[in-house]
């Protein structure tokens, strides 16, 4: 049995014990922030207040520990703002509470909040919060009082700066945050609008690393085309499409400032459901489809259709999803040919991989990448791998696969027809995305009822693919 500090047994509860424990040994509190005086005075504190204020002759600092910190006239401010410090004429222009900053936590990884309480204005580098409004503070902002002129306080952050080496264009509008994930190109880390307290995930693309390779499929170095993922994304609106928030190109880096998915990738829910139900693979590749019809109808081949660039919007289950990463795609006129060899091998059509790139292929090939997402989500396994005896590239240039995981037994024929015909070598003979979305397996009205409402559209094509669901109309026998 447990023994409680208090050398009692039984009676009291394990977690009381450890209450105790806590307690009477109370944690050190974390400094994460400090406010530095600037031009104004400041003597006093709050008496409740913890704050210890370090005087110099020409400034003072205040330590921030709490989760929240006040300032303005009232008593209860942790620090007090009084005719001590302040002329009379400004003074009267401050609130009872004037401001407040908080960090959820105290915790180091958590954005610093100003919040603004006041009628006459708290501001932060010049620019009015507004009351009862939030903004973010970043590092070396300076908070002016009822009016910008009347300078404060300087805020010094004490988490770790992540934002060394980034351009201005992106510190001045943007606090930086932990990483999200890293890929091939760079890294993905989460950004706030320090106005609008919004989140972000910003892709960075570091131009020099993605240099060299003379392999097609690997010489993703070119500026051009990162700037083709950039010009594309930033055109494109759609509930199923990474929407592009801003974007500040670099001679050695581009920063993509993504729509926040906060889910994650397709990738990494389906390593850690091991694989997908055939009610939840029906929705996601039901949204995919519209994304991919979207940009089919604007001449735009996605072209590096796998999980890892289809992102989440939440962790439930039946969520939005959208498909990101245009930097392999490019624009083409309609019955345009496309000669650029690139892709990811395993998700990478056939006709790819037989011409090496040097012949014309089509939007068939995102088809094909689809298909083999909709195998993968459904099996949790890779229809074309060098595990299965021969090279992958040649089991997909013969098009040769089979179910093998015995997850197939429990998924209907009408996910498999469908699959078959979109794993069709023959790009002539695969399905156009049009085609797809009208198949049998995709009629289904609780799937697109679920699909209408996380998409939040009322007269897309869905309406139209509804049609299916009226019963056909029973012909009278004579
Ligand atoms: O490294 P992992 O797989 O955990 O989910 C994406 C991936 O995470 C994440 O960044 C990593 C490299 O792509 N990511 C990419 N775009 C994102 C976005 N818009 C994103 N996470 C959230 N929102």
């Amino acid at each position: 049995m447990a023994r409680d500090t208090q050398g009692t047994q039984g009676t009291q509860s394990q977690e009381s014990s450890i209450w105790t424990l806590v307690e009477s040994q109370p944690m050190e509190k974390i400094v994460w922030g400090r406010l530095y005086g600037k031009n104004i005075k400041i003597k006093s504190l709050g008496t409740s207040s913890k704050y210890r204020i370090i005087y110099t002759p020409s400034s003072f600092s205040v330590d921030l520990n709490n989760d929240e910190f006040s300032a303005g006239r009232g008593e209860a401010n942790d620090l007090i703002l009084t005719l001590n410090d302040l002329s009379e004429k400004i003074l009267t222009r401050i609130s009872k509470v004037h401001f407040t900053i908080k960090r959820a936590n105290c915790d180091l990884a958590s954005p610093v909040y100003i919040k603004d309480h006041s009628r006459n204005g708290t501001f932060v580098n010049n620019e009015k919060i507004g009351m009862n409004k939030m903004r973010i503070l970043k590092n070396d902002d300076v908070i002016s009082l009822s009016h910008p002129t009347h300078k404060a306080f300087v805020f010094k952050d004490l988490s770790p700066n992540e934002s060394i080496g980034l351009p201005e264009e992106i510190t001045k509008t943007y606090y930086i945050n932990r990483k999200l994930g890293s890929g091939a190109y760079g890294l993905v880390r989460l950004v706030y609008d320090t106005r609008t307290c919004q989140q972000f995930a910003m892709k960075i693309v570091k131009k020099n690393m993605l240099s060299g390779g003379s392999r097609p499929s690997t010489n993703l170095s070119d500026p051009e085309r990162v700037l083709n993922e950039a010009k594309i994304m930033k055109n494109l609106s759609h509930p199923c499409v990474v929407r592009m928030h801003d974007i500040v190109d670099k001679p050695d880096a581009v920063y993509m400032v993504l729509e926040f998915m906060r889910g994650g990738d397709l990738l990494n829910r389906i390593i850690s459901k091991k694989l997908l139900t055939e009610e939840t693979s029906k929705l996601y590749f039901y949204q995919m489809c519209h994304a991919v019809k979207y940009l089919h109808d604007r001449g735009i081949t996605h072209r590096d259709l796998k999980p890892d660039n289809v992102l989440l919007e939440t962790n439930d289950e039946d969520t939005l999803l959208k498909v990101s990463d245009f930097g392999l795609s490019k624009f083409v006129q309609k019955d345009s040919v496309m000669r650029t060899l690139c892709g990811t091998p395993l998700y990478v059509a056939p006709e790819v991989l037989i011409t090496g790139g040097r012949e014309a292929y089509t939007r068939k090939v995102d088809i094909w990448s689809l298909g083999v997402v909709l195998f993968t989500c459904l099996s949790g396994t890779l229809p074309f791998s060098d595990e299965y005896g021969s090279s992958a590239a040649e089991q997909i240039k013969k098009g040769k696969f089979a179910y093998r995981h015995p997850a197939w037994k429990g998924v209907s024929q009408r996910a498999k027809l469908l699959i078959n015909q979109m794993l069709i070598v023959d790009p002539a003979k695969r399905p156009s995305i049009d085609d797809v979305l009208q198949c049998s397996w995709l009629r289904d009205a609780a799937m697109l009822q679920k699909a209408k409402q996380l998409m939040k559209i009322e007269s897309m094509d869905i309406e139209e693919e509804n049609n299916f669901l009226e019963p056909p109309t029973k012909r009278s026998r004579r």
